[in-house]
């Protein structure tokens, strides 16, 4: 089969020989960072998965088994948008630009390897979950997710090839070289550098760092380049799963420690061999607050040249009235002297922080959903997102204190209470103990509820995952 048939795309392929060529030099390193890097199991079987096969709103998603090595990492951009004018920065109103602008190339190139990174760093990460998974069903969707993160650098390997001539080409092939968690070439973002040793972490890590990736894809497509614009939106109609992945992760640990907090006598749920909430709560403060750390700095001369030049903006655009943003300016709680105080930052400084506001909005509103879980289960308990200053290691924050109320502590507090606010080492001893195989058709771990749905209309017990 020529490559252009193996690669479902909406670019033309076919024609575009230049392309071709430099995508059938990078696909076997690919293949070959997949084998190594990838899911260190389930490689050989058959896997219901779903695959992007166009990018009309009804037909793009085909569900069918597939062995994930043989998945069609396709390329798809949105349709064209006729005359399509920037919408913000310095060139608001100016035509949208269908070539890399020169004056922009390094910052947009940067951006680009930067989202790019983080989504093999992922997979990485990911990558022996598949031999502890809690049931078949969660399996199937851990597989989901790396495949489609996989189809995501394809996404950023595309733009790269196709708008960024031998540099690009360079950048792609350096996209396979980087491992998570390597003391010598780690991935470049802080958090995909961090394992994901449990399903707890897993499924906090979809709900929270799949989120930073849908407010930084919404941003980018906003952007003034085109090609930029339009593989993000399609990018995002498969992020939207990954965060259900997460919140309905969390949400069926959480329905099943209120289940076994009912059956204990001492509403013991560790002792009913369940997650406790207490344990949840740590996890939400530990990922969340590595996942603030994502939108970087509160003050940034990056994100303002980022926005001035039309390369990123906020997202959804158009829900603001000033798309200049110059005159502008926005109230950041900062550190001056050591203490919490308050400064008015020029508004383009400050867009990081506006993306960052918007984030904690949509996880908030995923917490409530667990909160009224919760409650409707007749438990008194309240899961909380910390504070925006809790635990960062990016940004003003960086080396100064605080509780997940917000409020500035001592180094010596911190020291003293962290373990009672994120995971100590025997929470993740614990939890680790738990995550034993269960693949038996429609069973679960005893530490997770089932869902209420299986996948694409097919019952629980649905073999997901042939095994033989
Ligand atoms: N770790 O001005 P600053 C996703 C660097 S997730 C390490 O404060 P800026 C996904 C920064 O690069 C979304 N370094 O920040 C999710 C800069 O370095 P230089 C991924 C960091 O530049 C789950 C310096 O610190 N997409 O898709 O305004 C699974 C000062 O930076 C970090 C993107 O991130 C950090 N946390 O903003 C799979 C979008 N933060 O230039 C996938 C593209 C900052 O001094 N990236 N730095 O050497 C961007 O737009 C920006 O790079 C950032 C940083 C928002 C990340």
């Amino acid at each position: 089969m020529q490559l252009h048939e193996k690669i479902p795309n909406n670019v033309n392929l076919s024609q575009d020989k230049r392309l071709l060529r430099a995508l059938e030099k990078w696909q076997p390193d690919y293949l070959k960072w997949w084998h190594e890097a990838g899911p260190t199991n389930f490689q050989a079987n058959e896997i219901y998965l779903r695959t992007a096969i166009s990018v009309d709103s009804k037909g793009w998603a085909h569900f069918d088994y597939v062995k994930m090595p043989d998945y069609k990492w396709g390329i798809f951009l949105t349709p064209p948008e006729h005359d399509r004018r920037i919408g913000f920065g310095d060139f608001l109103g100016k035509a949208a630009w269908q070539e890399v602008p020169g004056e922009f190339r390094n910052a947009l190139r940067r951006i680009i390897v930067t989202q790019g990174d983080t989504e093999p760093a992922s997979v990485e990460q990911q990558r022996l979950l598949c031999n502890t998974a809690p049931s078949m069903y969660d399996c199937r969707n851990l597989f989901q997710v790396n495949v489609e993160e996989g189809r995501h650098l394809w996404a950023m390997v595309y733009l790269l090839h196709a708008y960024f001539g031998r540099d690009g080409r360079e950048e792609a092939e350096d996209l396979l070289e980087r491992r998570s968690g390597d003391a010598d070439k780690p991935r470049i973002l802080s958090t995909f550098n961090e394992p994901i040793a449990d399903w707890l972490s897993f499924f906090m890590f979809t709900m929270f760092t799949d989120r930073d990736g849908k407010y930084q894809l919404l941003a980018l497509a906003e952007s003034g380049f085109d090609p930029l614009a339009r593989t993000t939106r399609f990018m995002l109609t498969e992020e939207a799963h990954h965060m259900f992945v997460g919140e309905t992760g969390v949400g069926r640990v959480v329905k099943r420690a209120c289940d076994l907090m009912k059956k204990d006598p001492n509403e013991d749920v560790r002792n009913q061999g369940g997650i406790d909430l207490d344990t949840v709560q740590k996890y939400v403060n530990h990922w969340y607050s590595s996942s603030l750390d994502l939108f970087g700095g509160e003050i940034s001369t990056n994100a303002a040249d980022y926005f001035a030049s039309g390369l990123k903006g906020r997202e959804h655009e158009g829900q603001f009235t000033d798309h200049v943003a110059l005159h502008a300016t926005y109230r950041i709680p900062v550190i001056d002297d050591g203490r919490l105080t308050e400064r008015d930052v020029p508004m383009r400084n400050a867009m990081n922080e506006v993306l960052r506001d918007a984030y904690i909005d949509d996880n908030q509103r995923g917490v409530d959903r667990w909160n009224r879980m919760i409650a409707e289960a007749g438990v008194n308990y309240t899961i909380t997102l910390p504070s925006r200053r809790f635990n960062r290691t990016m940004g003003i924050y960086t080396g100064y204190h605080f509780n997940p109320a917000g409020e500035q502590i001592s180094a010596g507090e911190w020291e003293r209470r962290k373990h009672e606010w994120l995971p100590n080492e025997a929470d993740r001893i614990y939890v680790k103990s738990l995550m034993l195989p269960v693949l038996e058709l429609g069973k679960m771990a005893n530490w997770i509820a089932a869902p209420e749905r299986g996948v694409k209309g097919q019952p629980i017990d649905f073999e997901y995952i042939r095994l033989v």
